[in-house]
């Protein structure tokens, strides 16, 4: 399908899902949005990806939701159609991995966009912010809540009451990001992270996306049950078999998703 606003890119079992509005530092208008959508929708469905990896310019991941599109709304336009509702959902639907590789500015509903992803690989010159406060407005799709989680109340707080933002440096030590690298590496980093993960049991990956999000939605003692009986089912695939004994034999498993 051909879309305007994303580039999406299929090698080698990964796909490159990159948002392309540049002269809007990928604001992140509906036109987007259904595209990026379409897109994941895609990824899932296609046998050969394996991962996936969603970025966005070396400028901006994403500045944030369209204020120009936003500004003209009511409250009843956006009650009404649940401005954003659907979008939110769309990418947590994805059960495979997915990586969000951000350069620039990840501000708003690209803050967002990035923490609803499995991890964040950030560029050195990542910033990442929830600036909706300037615009009269709290966070959309799960910023007070993601990004508390990701970094503890008192730095979410700091951000969502004045708006700063966190350079990546700050954002690696708070735990918002897995790592931080060069600018000019960070395809290549978030491509190798990707192939290794793409060389792993698809369904082992799944488990571990499941179990991992469990730990947001539960107890710890639902969430540790959770996992063990997990653990337990993965004794019922060949790729268990495949991967010990691969180990035992001194050589590269070779797994099939069975
Ligand atoms: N929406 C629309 N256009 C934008 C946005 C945006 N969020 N951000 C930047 N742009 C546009 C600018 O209007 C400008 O366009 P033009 O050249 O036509 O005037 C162009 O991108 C370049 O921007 P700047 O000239 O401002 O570039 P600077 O380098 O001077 O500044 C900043 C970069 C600091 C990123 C600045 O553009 C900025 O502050 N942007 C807005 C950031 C923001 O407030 N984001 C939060 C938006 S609200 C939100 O996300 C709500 C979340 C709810 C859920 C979302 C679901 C998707």
């Amino acid at each position: 399908m051909a879309y305007e606003t994303i580039i999406v890119e299929v090698e080698d079992h990964v796909a490159v899902i990159k948002l392309n509005r540049p002269d809007a530092l990928n604001a992140l208008n509906s036109q987007l949005l259904g595209e990026l959508a379409s897109a994941l929708k895609d990824a899932s469905a296609n046998e050969k990806v394996r991962c996936i990896i969603l970025t966005g310019s070396s400028k901006a991941f994403a500045a944030g939701a369209d204020i120009k599109e936003m500004s003209e709304k009511s409250f009843v336009d956006v009650f009404m159609s649940d401005l954003f509702g659907n979008e939110a959902t769309a990418i947590l639907n994805v059960r495979k991995p997915v990586i969000a590789a951000v350069a620039g500015y990840a501000l708003g509903g690209g803050c967002e966009l990035a923490m609803m992803c499995d991890f964040i690989i950030a560029a050195d010159n990542a910033k990442f912010g929830q600036p909706e406060i300037n615009l009269g407005v709290v966070a959309g799709i799960g910023g007070t809540q993601r990004l508390t989680r990701a970094v503890g109340k008192a730095k979410s707080m700091d951000m969502h009451l004045t708006g700063r933002f966190m350079d990546a440096e700050e954002a690696e030590r708070a735990g918002l990001v897995s790592r931080v690298v060069p600018a000019k590496n960070l395809m290549e980093e978030a491509q190798t992270a990707a192939a290794k993960i793409a060389e792993k049991s698809m369904l082992t990956s799944l488990a571990v996306k499941e179990a991992v999000n469990r730990s947001f939605e539960t107890t710890l003692s639902e969430g540790l049950l959770f996992e063990r009986r997990l653990f337990h089912s993965m004794f019922a695939s060949e790729d268990q078999s495949e991967g010990m004994n691969a180990f035992l034999e001194k050589r590269a498993a070779q797994f099939r998703d069975k």
